[in-house]
């Protein structure tokens, strides 16, 4: 086992109580009334037959238009008629279940009458989601099918996965090998069963947005929205219509320039708008579903209309006008600030920048235009705060953007299972207009009733056999697919159902990675920086430590340690005022050097060692027991793993086995350096004379 397959590997059941009459129960597949012809339908009733065949190991039979069969599985879209003249929802399907389905959920339900399993959607799409739903279920241990009766829908309309992949193959933040998609300027995807296998595997935990370039798009990227590419593009977003996935390209803002065909990009220069209206006209003769343009402008030396004096309303809103004849959208990243501050300003604070970009301009923004926001104000550290925006916008649609690939969280070199902590981020109360406000909710669209809402997350994968890497970040993967649809879902459930899906029903054996997985976020935080202060990681690659790394460098991250204290003070008095950009009590929460949280106080404060935590305990303190306890905990990850030796297959546990023995080694190397670093600034020992370098 290699882990290629992911959680689609179907392990056969048998042994499972109930197996047999569930097996005997569903022996057969077929579709209602005259559907069938529909693609995604098509790919539904193959992937049912594909996972049933695999999990009961037997045949599973396809019976055609055989509307008012006994038995087996019957698939349906609820408006459609039978020949009876009753249409599937209501022969199958009380008016809550079809409710509570949409426009892209599903519903399952047994029929007793008609002795036979029904899945039914308003849309192919949803039925291909109840199908995925149902195998889940089935992997997952779930015999008693005579008893089902589910119906959910996607919280957001849009989950959608970003690629950092380049066109030469390289993988921007990329840990998991090259590029699957393109190698030396060409495309692979067309070449091998790999795109489709892909595919699969997103639309099986929900995606139904995949933009397939680094938001950097380089000069022969420029080229993806011209005939020189459009063709192979065309083929990739065939094989991803097939599972209801729309393709997204990123766009360089200054493409007309950089394809030598006007020397200006300015947005409200009518030959660029016209340029723009053509050249998206190409992009969707080609792929006629085409979802819209990702746009990262204005950010760490990407082009965009500030160049020409104009806001980031005037370039969103110019490319939305070109899409908008298509249905298509534009996704316009907030990722904007300085990055050549001058670090000795102590004034200037890259935390503000997003929020002070666009937060005048909302209400400007087109409807087809969704701001893409990061999570945190800065850059996807292993803590900090949520990003103002969310609750700061009222009149824009929103997409909250989250980092599958861990940047900052171990490159998939250490296990860190981020799932707990895009759990905090949903759930964290903006309080926009009073009480209840969690970022969930703004995010979906549903709290102001936005147009375009969702999740997107940057891809953590790449050419590796296993997809991730480390096979534990596939959690990752398959938990931002499940969150996205359901941000309800408890960060245990997801492990839950991961473990099982990947390694089967060995219950000691999940028991145990789920408690890996559950703690390990924790571990990664306490042997790295402390306490919200974030980076002090080696500039550049961003793997391992270096606590001054970027102290006296240009792009606005900062401890400010000296021999007193440490943290930055983004207070209203005597700081960079950021806190001010929260709503309610947050705002005087963080504020507050009581009130603020231990775990993001060196996000807010700057501080003297000797400062005591809720915790009780001295920052320093803090410091060396987290870095010593982290670092020993990092130890006992590699020797929980190793009870399994064994009990799951080789090929699976060795490959984590030897990524958990380097995490272990690190992570003394990252105790070590916190720790010699601060008790040389601060002079002050530790309190249980630990050896400290
Ligand atoms: C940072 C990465 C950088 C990305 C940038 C972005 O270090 O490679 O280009 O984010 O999101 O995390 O645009």
């Amino acid at each position: 086992a290699s882990g290629y397959k992911a959680w689609l590997s179907y392990r056969r059941l048998a042994d499972q109580p109930g197996f047999e009459s569930m097996a005997e129960q569903l022996s057969t597949i077929s579709v209602f009334g005259s559907g069938g012809k529909e693609v995604l339908l098509k790919t539904a009733v193959a992937e049912l037959q594909l996972g049933l065949q695999a999990l009961l190991g037997k045949p599973i039979l396809i019976i055609q238009e055989q509307e008012q069969m006994q038995g087996g599985i019957v698939l349906g879209q609820f408006h459609q008629d039978g020949s009876s003249g009753e249409s599937f929802g209501t022969r199958y399907f009380n008016e809550s279940s079809i409710k509570n389905a949409g426009s892209e959920g599903f519903a399952i339900v047994f029929s007793k009458s008609d002795n036979c399993l029904a899945i039914g959607a308003a849309s192919p799409a949803g039925l291909l989601y109840g199908v995925f739903h149902l195998l889940r279920l089935i992997a997952a241990g779930e015999t008693r099918v005579q008893d089902l009766n589910v119906a959910q829908a996607p919280a957001n309309g849009l989950r959608m996965i970003d690629h950092w992949d380049n066109f030469d193959g390289s993988v921007e933040r990329g840990y998991a090998g090259r590029s699957f998609l393109y190698e030396n300027n060409r495309f692979l995807t067309t070449e091998s069963d790999r795109m489709r296998d892909y595919a699969r595997l997103l639309a099986s935990i929900g995606i139904n947005s995949l933009c397939i370039n680094n938001v950097n798009v380089h000069h022969e990227e420029t080229y993806f929205i011209t005939p020189r590419c459009l063709p192979e593009i065309a083929r990739i977003a065939d094989i991803l219509k097939d599972y209801g996935i729309k393709l997204f390209l990123s766009v360089n803002f200054a493409a007309p320039i950089e394809l030598k065909e006007l020397d200006t990009a300015d947005p409200l220069d009518s030959r660029v708008a016209d340029w723009w209206k053509r050249q998206t006209a190409v992009v969707y003769e080609a792929v006629p579903d085409f979802g819209g343009f990702l746009v990262k402008a204005d950010s760490e030396n990407r082009p965009g209309p500030f160049t020409y004096d104009r806001d980031h309303a005037d370039g969103a809103n110019m490319l939305a006008d070109a899409l908008r004849p298509f249905g298509g959208i534009v996704i316009w990243r907030c990722f904007v600030y300085n990055c050549k501050q001058d670090w000795r300003d102590r004034k200037t604070d890259r935390a503000r920048a997003a929020y002070d970009h666009f937060q005048p301009l909302d209400g400007r923004f087109a409807d087809n235009v969704a701001l893409q926001i990061k999570n945190g104000p800065l850059d996807f550290q292993v803590r900090e705060p949520v990003s103002p925006l969310f609750g700061g916008l009222e009149k824009t649609n929103q997409v909250l953007e989250f980092q599958i690939a861990q940047e900052y969280t171990g490159q998939q070199r250490h296990v860190c299972y981020l799932v707990p902590q895009w759990k905090e981020v949903l759930d964290f109360n903006t309080f926009a207009k009073g009480e209840q406000a969690p970022v969930k909710s703004i995010a979906s669209g549903s709290f102001w009733g936005n147009k375009i809402g969702g999740i997107a997350a940057v891809s953590n994968t790449g050419r590796d056999g296993n997809w991730t890497g480390h096979l534990l970040a596939q959690a990752n993967w398959y938990g931002f697919g499940r969150l996205a649809w359901n941000p309800e879902l408890t960060a245990e459930e997801i492990a839950q159902e991961w473990t099982t899906l990947t390694f089967g029903h060995d219950e000691g054996v999940n028991a145990l990675i789920i408690d890996m997985l559950m703690n390990s976020w924790r571990i990664y935080e306490s042997y790295t920086a402390p306490l919200g202060i974030g980076w002090m990681v080696n500039p550049n690659h961003h793997y391992g430590p270096n606590v001054d790394g970027y102290e006296f460098s240009q792009w606005g991250t900062y401890h400010y340690s000296d021999h007193k204290g440490l943290g930055v003070d983004r207070t209203t008095a005597t700081g960079t005022g950021y806190s001010a950009q929260y709503l309610g009590e947050n705002a005087s929460i963080y504020n507050s050097l009581e009130q603020c949280p231990d775990e993001l106080l060196l996000f807010f404060h700057h501080v003297p060692y000797t400062h005591v935590l809720h915790s009780g305990k001295t920052v320093i303190q803090h410091i060396y027991d987290t870095h010593f306890h982290g670092a020993e905990e990092a130890g006992g990850l590699l020797a929980q793993w190793r009870t399994l030796k064994g009990r799951i297959e080789d090929g699976l546990y060795l490959q984590v086995e030897s990524r958990l023995q380097e995490q272990a080694e690190h992570a003394k190397e990252w105790r070590d350096q916190i720790n010699t670093y601060f008790h040389r600034k601060s002079g002050i020992p530790d309190a249980q004379g630990r050896r400290i370098y």
